[in-house]
């Protein structure tokens, strides 16, 4: 029996004795051990009733035992579900009720709250905590350590990661074996990983950047990484001398480039720093430069389609652009009405298609069919054009889509909460440039007559229904929101006044 895509992680494995990952408490965890462990903790998924094609949500702290329980899921065929730890309660009531799981993983301190929230939907609930102990690695350890691996093909489910939507709720993109194989194939190949790589690992493990990407990649090259519970730019620049590769969001770099040890000295041993989620600013790519000698190599990608673009890694690693379309990616620039191709140069749609684009939204037939042409195009939300030489730039969004220092938030989620206060007329967030999260949430508010309502009060009313990152910087109170003659709020000319409340220096 195969199972697609584990298979393709067991193929690679070096030798048992090789380190996977090493964490910054000390540990060490073999391939050996992964596999071992991998199937005590699928047994225990098996033990609480997940068969092929459950649900397994999983809201956990990054430790190596949440990646065994990914990988466990992999291999009892189960759909891996991973939950942003800042979600808040109403926000994982909303993913539970819609994907159905059959068990949920939290935190130890969270489970008393959590644990009504999944019975209600007839999950079982077992943890795991900050210290890769709970109630499931309880259970594995009991377990035997041969496990044979669910028959899953190219086509079956691997993962759904929830993305938030532009309008209402919140979408399951899922994700079938073969996306995440021919990617991780890919980007292992184009990006030149092998067995003697060691990859500084500190982006969280409940994304696409840091599971897929960066996970799934040191899998399939068999390589080591230094598996860091959270971004810390001092301990990075501490561990460059031991490894070879870095993959960031652009925060990370912004961050990394404000300490003195960043020098080129200290990024002597590694042949690689790669960046993506958010655009990576010129002025960025050109500092790191200047200071290491290294070119970043900026890549583009998004939850329902992994990774699409790639800068090359011989030849000219372009700042401001996102390079080529990767091996078996089809990319191109459409019209966004019609979806009609346009000339070389011209701005309009990305639209992608390849093996890497995911499979529809979880149980939303007509939104997955609104998301794609006839042809088979995923229309990706994002602008770009494609310039003489081939490289792909992002020029914006067709999407009202803010990312802050990684992480999507959009505006019509906070909106909603802003004006459902009493004292709000109406809002409108928007995202403005930011010198450490790129972009920083921005709430323009109107006051219904007489009210006194107050940022304070818009801050106490999100907290607790919205995980933090989605929280407004600042609150901005305005006599009336500018519209154009059809009485749409104008964003841009929004963008433009308060374009500078975050530059350098200024609160925020
Ligand atoms: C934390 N905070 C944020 C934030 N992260 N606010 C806005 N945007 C963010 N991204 C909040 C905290 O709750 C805290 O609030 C305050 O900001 C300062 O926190 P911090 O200590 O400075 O933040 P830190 O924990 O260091 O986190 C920053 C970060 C992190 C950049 C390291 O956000 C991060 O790891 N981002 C990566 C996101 C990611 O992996 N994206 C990939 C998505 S996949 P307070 O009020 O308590 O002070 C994808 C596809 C693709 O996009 O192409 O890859
Ligand atoms: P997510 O839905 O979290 O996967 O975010 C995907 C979105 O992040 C894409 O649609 C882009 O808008 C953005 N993105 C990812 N990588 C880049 C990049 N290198 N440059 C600009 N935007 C990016």
């Amino acid at each position: 029996m195969t199972n697609h895509l584990f298979d393709a992680f067991r193929a690679r494995i070096p030798a048992p004795d090789r380190v996977l990952m090493e964490t910054d408490d000390g540990r060490s965890i073999s391939y050996g051990d992964m596999l071992a462990w991998s199937g005590q903790f699928a047994h225990a998924l098996v033990g609480v009733g997940v068969q092929p094609g459950d649900r397994v949500a999983a809201q956990v702290e990054k430790t190596p035992e949440a990646v065994l329980l990914y990988l466990a899921c992999l291999r009892a065929g189960a759909v891996f579900l991973p939950l942003n730890t800042a979600y808040t309660l109403p926000e994982l009531d909303y993913f539970f009720r819609d994907a159905e799981p059959r068990l949920v993983v939290c935190d130890p301190q969270k489970a008393p709250a959590v644990q009504p929230l999944a019975a209600s939907v007839g999950a079982e609930t077992l943890t795991l905590g900050r210290d890769g102990r709970g109630t499931l690695a309880d259970r594995a350890a009991q377990q035997r350590t041969d496990f044979q691996d669910a028959a899953r093909g190219p086509d079956d489910l691997a993962a759904i990661l929830y993305t938030s939507g532009t309008t209402g709720r919140s979408k399951g993109a899922m994700l079938s074996h073969e996306n995440l194989a021919s990617n991780a194939r890919v980007l292992t190949e184009h990006w030149r990983f092998g067995a003697d790589d060691v990859l500084i690992h500190a982006l969280p493990i409940f994304h696409t950047h840091g599971l897929f990407v960066a996970t799934n990649v040191v899998l399939m090259a068999g390589a080591r990484m230094l598996f860091e519970q959270k971004f810390d730019p001092g301990r990075v620049i501490s561990l460059l001398p031991r490894a070879t590769a870095l993959m960031g969001v652009p925060t990370f770099y912004v961050r990394l480039l404000q300490q003195d040890s960043l020098t080129k000295d200290a990024t002597r041993a590694m042949r690689l720093f790669i960046s993506g989620s958010a655009p990576l600013l010129a002025e960025t790519h050109n500092a790191w430069r200047e200071r290491t000698g290294h070119a970043i190599l900026e890549r583009y990608g998004m939850t329902e389609t992994n990774m699409n673009t790639s800068n090359p890694y011989d030849g000219e690693r372009r700042a401001g652009t996102v390079g080529f379309p990767l091996p078996g990616v089809s990319l191109r620039i459409a019209e966004p009405e019609s979806g009609k191709p346009l000339a070389q140069g011209e701005i309009g749609m990305i639209e992608v298609k390849g093996p890497n684009v995911f499979a529809g939204y979880w149980r939303m037939p007509e939104k997955t069919k609104a998301e794609f042409r006839d042809d088979g195009f995923f229309i990706t939300g994002d602008l770009g054009l494609i310039d003489a030489d081939g490289y792909v730039h992002i020029v914006g969004r067709g999407k009202d889509l803010i990312i802050s220092g990684g992480y999507n938030v959009y505006p019509n989620e906070i909106e909603s909460e802003i004006d459902a206060l009493a004292g709000v007329a109406e809002s409108a967030v928007i995202g403005v440039a930011h010198p450490d999260f790129g972009e920083g949430v921005t709430a323009i508010v109107v006051r219904k007559p007489g009210s006194a309502v107050s940022a304070a009060d818009i801050a106490g009313a999100i907290a607790g229904r919205l995980a933090k990152y989605k929280h407004p910087k600042q609150v901005i109170f305005v006599a009336e929101l500018p519209r154009n003659t059809m009485g749409k709020v104008q964003k841009n000319v929004l963008r433009d006044a308060y374009k500078d409340i975050y530059a350098a220096g200024k609160a925020g």
